[in-house]
């Protein structure tokens, strides 16, 4: 998911080219603005912390991207591409090591593992939002 800054920066076409130029593929794209009741039951594990605000308020400050990208191993490939979440951790290279300043506002969402990216998934689409394509191609590129 791209977070607001994302779209306030003009920069979502940068970072969508991260992923396809990787050969992940996308099968389902949207924008929408969070509800705050959802970003808190997202955000849930963090309540209370010190950034937890802050954190809210930043996603619900604009329009997200939410996609699903799929592709082999690609939880782990996201993941890589994105940098950790410390963004002083992060790459130069990475999503949040080229872009990101600030932690809390690190730009962009990746599901963990599989579960969560089932359960976030079920969270922005419909079965029919989903597009399913092939193009013949074997990961080569
Ligand atoms: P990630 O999966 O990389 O987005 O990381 P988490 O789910 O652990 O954290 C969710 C969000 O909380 C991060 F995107 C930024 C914020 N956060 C902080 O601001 N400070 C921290 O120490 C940890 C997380």
């Amino acid at each position: 998911m791209l977070k607001p800054g994302v779209l306030h920066r003009r920069i979502a076409g940068e970072i969508l080219n991260r992923f396809e130029r990787k050969g992940l593929k996308i099968i389902a794209l949207k924008m929408l603005r969070m509800d705050r009741a959802v970003v808190e039951t997202h955000y849930a594990e963090h309540t209370g912390k010190n950034f937890y605000q802050e954190l809210v308020d930043y996603t619900c400050s604009g329009p997200v991207a939410a996609m699903i990208l799929e592709g082999k191993e690609a939880v782990s490939t996201v993941r890589r591409l994105i940098g950790p979440t410390n963004v002083h951790d992060s790459q130069p290279g990475t999503i949040r090591g080229d872009f990101a300043a600030s932690t809390t506002l690190n730009i962009v969402h990746a599901s963990d593992s599989k579960p969560s990216a089932e359960r976030e998934i079920a969270l922005f689409f419909k079965p029919d939002d989903i597009c399913d394509w092939d193009d013949g191609n074997k990961g080569w590129f």
